[in-house]
């Protein structure tokens, strides 16, 4: 079949779409708006194949809601910062903007081929001076409303990348770019103050429920991880100053046997006796080189120092000793803890390893874990424990407990998070400068709005390689200036953000991407946020759609935006794997898109993509086929050729049967799609390619006014996945371009109503039932309907089945044993 030119096609339509501007979004056409966000790209090189399925899923709604008459907005832009830029320059001794737009130039032009419904005229670049001077304003006003703060600590380092990471940014120990063992290293970084946000985050959960993936919402908690517990202070004895533990087990304080200070914790070097600071020192820098991660694990085998002192529990006045161990995290809780070993695993861990005392507080009526090394952690009755001892129920022991402890101001009821602050500064280039001057005398000063954007000093290849320290801090001359406030001699802050700090935000800009009086349009973002659909990968559950979710409330804070949550409704789509793998190089795995496209077509691939699956789910290349992909698409263009109906011709004269089957598949894919369920709604449509080719050449013909309905409305559904041929069809269907401007049609209800015939069903040659069928209906209904009719029971009596013969929809015969 050569009726369809995919490559011709291709070209044609890009054109026309462009100059056309199809798909520019007007913010003052009237129509209710929908908001279509794609995750937007990284510029690493070219369109790959996960683009390729992420895109194609956002592209059907952003599709069928303009034909359905919404003003759709879907724009584009590219998330422009990062490391790869800057390693490709220190490569190739350039400057990482060259790489940067000579990518984004490659990959808009695939992108463009792609067929894609965007909004080219929103286009924004984070390494923009335009963009990132926003992004710096931004960043001011979260310093001055407290959320930006500079603090020393331990953080994550990565040793290859020679640069901090986020604890996002570390997965299972390992560094999330390079795959380096990640270590700790103490330095002064700058944070944001999500943890302001830890309960806001959690509850404004249940406005998500049900809109996006169950599984991101639980990653989301789960990562917040909120715990309801108690402070607890103990004295410490020769040392004024309480220490404070946080425990979830308050009802569990008697069975304190020992307190445990995470090394790196400040504490632990304040309290170490001197006979044990040797000792505890050695361990320190030991315990530096592991990361939060292997420390925590269960595998890890717990080690640990005494530091010489001890602590007295504040309920029963007993002293206990003061350790030191690494299973115990600086950054969690105060960094102390309570130790329960007959109740927490962890702890008897420790206990045995190093001959502690375990004393068991609740009688499960299990064996003592002193003995059996199985700590407890089940209901049980009280024992050894004063005022609780007589309960058996954790609730009210830990009640108990608290009043106690808030009776005696020794503590109180607490809720805690796993949340830690966002670690934002990067020892890197290519980023957005921190727009923060450092005067002797001054302290943090922040630049002047006026004065924004803190423009990147000009350096490129060998001056960019990572030394430890942010290759801004040799740029002399860039960095020396006087200080804003007093005048002075003052330096420029070196470090750049976290590129997370750009995509918080971009989907904002885009409501009025040229907006120079601010970082958007307050009146434009309302127009348009928040955002109906975002489409991107489970990979972002954590970091980015959290940081996003924080930095909407924080704006909303401050007055810019009226609502709570950015992204109304969620898409995950699935990977593109390969044999069983997901592609990489090492495996040599990887499907060249570009390849692909040139072979098969845009439309065959993303035709092949939606059709391969639920949206969420991972996709193999390997079982799929763009070549009958591409076999059903020259189908379904050769219907269009052959309609003979003249355009405009009355649907309601043509043939019934074939209508009914349009309209079933209208009725059925508009749900589809809606329900996300993007793969079936293909299904419907090669059903309806197979019907209306039948009826051209066995029935009604081509002249039959309902197989022009069916073909016009084959194009409508196939542009949500195959744009090309679908606008191709519609031209040869007479229909004015772009299809993407046509009307989604609505099913007519009385096409809808299934057809019925009458069956009769005969017992010993006699009419004993006459039953409505549908007209399709199998032998096994057939025969199941007229068994359960009473009449015929009564008929049969109890007699087993002889033979039946059945001639359908119209007939069942029974002959009956006897
Ligand atoms: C005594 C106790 C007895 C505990 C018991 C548990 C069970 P979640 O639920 O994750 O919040 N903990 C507190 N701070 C810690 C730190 N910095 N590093 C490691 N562990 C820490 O965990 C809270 C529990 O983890 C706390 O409750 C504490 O141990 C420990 F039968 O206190 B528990
Ligand atoms: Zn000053």
């Amino acid at each position: 079949y050569s009726g369809y030119d995919a490559a011709a096609a291709e070209a044609k339509w890009q054109r026309f779409w462009a100059e056309d501007e199809t798909f520019v979004a007007h913010d003052d056409d009237p129509r209710e708006r929908r908001y279509v966000l794609d995750m937007f790209p990284y510029p690493s090189g070219d369109l790959h194949m996960g683009h390729a399925e992420a895109y194609a899923m956002g592209d059907v709604l952003a599709r069928i809601w303009r034909m359905q008459g919404y003003n759709v907005m879907h724009p584009i832009g590219w998330d422009a910062f990062g490391l790869p830029a800057e390693n490709a320059a220190i490569r190739n001794d350039e400057h990482p903007a060259r790489w940067t737009y000579a990518n984004i130039e490659t990959q808009k032009k695939s992108f463009k081929r792609y067929g894609l419904s965007l909004d080219w005229s929103r286009e924004l670049h984070t390494c923009d001076e335009e963009y990132y001077r926003w992004t710096q304003w931004l960043f001011l006003q979260f310093f001055d409303k407290g959320l930006a703060y500079r603090k020393d600590g331990y953080v994550n380092w990565c040793p290859t990348d020679q640069t901090v990471l986020a604890n996002e940014q570390v997965k299972e120990g390992l560094c999330d770019r390079c795959g380096s063992v990640v270590t700790k290293r103490e330095l002064n970084q700058w944070y944001f103050r999500i943890t302001d946000y830890a309960q806001e985050l959690l509850d404004d959960m249940s406005q998500l429920e049900g809109k996006w993936p169950d599984r991101v919402l639980a990653m989301q908690r789960n990562w917040i991880g909120r715990s309801e517990g108690a402070w607890v202070q103990f004295a410490i004895e020769g040392r004024d100053e309480p220490v404070t533990v946080f425990t979830t087990r308050p009802d569990t304080l008697y069975g304190a046997s020992f307190m445990v200070v995470a090394p790196d914790a400040p504490l632990a070097d304040e309290i170490v006796s001197d006979e044990c600071r040797p000792a505890f020192e050695a361990y320190l820098e030991k315990v530096k080189k592991t990361n939060d991660i292997e420390r925590q694990s269960t595998e890890h085998v717990k080690t640990g120092v005494p530091l010489g002192v001890s602590a007295i529990n504040p309920v029963n006045g007993e002293r206990i000793p003061v350790w030191s161990g690494d299973y115990v995290l600086s950054e969690y809780g105060s960094g102390a803890i309570m130790a329960v070993p007959a109740h927490d695993q962890r702890d008897l861990d420790f206990a045995r390893t190093y001959g502690l005392p375990v004393r068991m507080v609740i009688d499960t009526g299990e064996p003592d874990p002193a003995s059996s090394g199985i700590a407890t952690t089940g209901d049980g009755d009280y024992v050894n424990s004063a005022l609780l001892d007589g309960l058996s129920d954790v609730a009210s022991a830990k009640e108990r407990i608290i009043a106690k402890l808030e009776a005696d101001g020794t503590g109180e009821s607490a809720v805690t998070y796993r949340l830690r602050d966002w670690l934002l500064s990067r020892q890197r280039f290519w980023g957005c400068p921190i727009p923060i001057i450092h005067c002797p005398d001054c302290g943090e000063v922040p630049v002047p709005e006026d004065q924004l954007p803190v423009r990147l000093p000009d350096l490129r290849g060998e001056a960019l390689a990572p030394k430890g320290v942010s290759p801004l801090a040799a740029a002399t001359e860039w960095k020396q200036v006087p200080c804003p406030r007093c005048g002075g001699d003052a330096e420029r802050d070196t470090d750049t953000m976290d590129t997370f700090v750009d995509s918080s935000w971009y989907f904002f800009r885009y409501c009025s991407p040229q907006y120079a009086e601010g970082a958007f349009r307050p009146e434009q973002v309302r127009l348009w946020s928040p955002v109906d659909q975002y489409v991107g990968g489970v990979e972002h559950a954590t970091m980015h759609l959290l940081y996003a979710r924080f930095f909407t409330k924080v704006l909303r804070d401050l007055g810019l935006l009226d609502f709570d949550e950015p992204f109304t409704r969620l898409l995950n789509q699935g990977q593109v794997i390969n044999k069983g793998k997901a592609m990489s190089k090492s495996l040599g795995n990887g499907v060249d898109l570009g390849a692909q496209l040139d072979e098969y077509g845009v439309d065959a691939v993303r035709l092949t993509v939606v059709f391969a699956g639920p949206p969420a789910d991972d996709i193999d290349w390997a079982d799929l086929s763009p070549a009958s992909s591409l076999r059903f698409l020259q189908r379904a263009h050769r219907l269009a050729q052959d309609v003979r109906a003249p355009h405009g011709a009355d649907p309601s004269a043509g043939d019934k049967q074939l209508r009914k089957v349009t309209h079933r598949a209208i009725a059925e894919i508009t749900e589809l799609v809606a329900g996300g369920r993007f793969n079936v709604a293909v299904a419907r449509v090669m059903e309806l390619v197979n019907a209306t080719r039948k009826a051209i050449d066995t029935t009604v013909g081509a002249a039959d006014p309902a197989v022009r309905e069916a073909v016009e409305f084959t194009a409508q559904a196939l542009s949500l996945f195959a744009p090309y041929v679908a606008e191709e069809m519609w031209e040869l269907l007479g229909g004015a371009p772009s299809i993407a401007n046509s009307t989604w049609p609505t099913a007519e209800d009385a096409l809808l109503v299934a057809d019925e015939t009458t069956m009769v069903v005969q017992v010993q040659g006699k009419v004993r039932a006459k039953l409505q069928v549908s007209p399709d209906i199998t032998e096994d209904a057939a025969l199941e309907m007229a068994l359960a009719d009473p009449n015929v029971q009564r008929a049969l009596n109890g007699r087993p089945i002889r033979k039946t013969i059945t001639k359908l929809p119209r007939m069942v015969s029974i002959v009956p044993g006897t």
